[in-house]
């Protein structure tokens, strides 16, 4: 079996459905990938020995997912020189804002490619891109992918044109 070339952390369990996703596109593109739980502030230890060790084990990109606090894609960026896609969990207490300026607002070299709240499904798809650039048959696929994005709503153009706005909505 080839070895992953993406690592999807996230800091906690509760944040795997959100992180799913992008395991979802990895794994419909074919791109291996392996994903687990790397908490910033509970596995601190993990987390470093993850982070520097990920290149020498074959990894090419991370994917990192937290919330609140989200110190975790920061400081995964900090210790490694591979590219790092940040995903800010949705939270109860303040909707995921806490989670995206944590992630998001790095200072000047230590940059972390930061998704939109509960984006894991864009940082699948960005993964795929910067894979691309590398690896042909990924690129491909991701061409096809964005093929398949723009039939998908050129073909609800036609049929809203078609219709009319009270049939395409399905009003009486
Ligand atoms: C963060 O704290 C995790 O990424 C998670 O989004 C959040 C809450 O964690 P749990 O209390 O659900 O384990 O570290």
């Amino acid at each position: 079996m080839n070895s992953p070339l993406v690592g999807i952390i996230m800091g906690s369990d509760s944040d795997l459905p959100v992180m799913n996703q992008a395991k979802e596109i990895l794994d419909s593109f074919g791109v291996v990938n392996e994903i687990t739980i790397v908490s910033a502030h509970r596995t601190t230890k993990r987390m470093v020995h993850y982070a520097t060790t990920a290149k020498k084990r074959g990894l090419e990109i991370i994917i990192a997912g937290a919330g609140g606090a989200a110190h975790l894609p920061g400081m995964v960026a900090s210790l490694t020189a591979l590219p790092v896609i940040g995903v800010p969990i949705k939270t109860k207490s303040l909707d995921g804002l806490d989670s995206l300026l944590s992630i998001a607002q790095m200072p000047p070299g230590v940059p972390v490619a930061t998704m939109a709240i509960n984006g894991a499904r864009n940082a699948g798809i960005l993964a795929c891109q910067i894979l691309g650039t590398k690896y042909s048959e990924i690129a491909i696929r991701v061409e096809k992918y964005k093929r398949e994005l723009e039939s998908g709503v050129l073909k609800k153009v036609r049929k809203l044109e078609k219709s009319g706005v009270g049939r395409y909505m399905g009003m009486p």
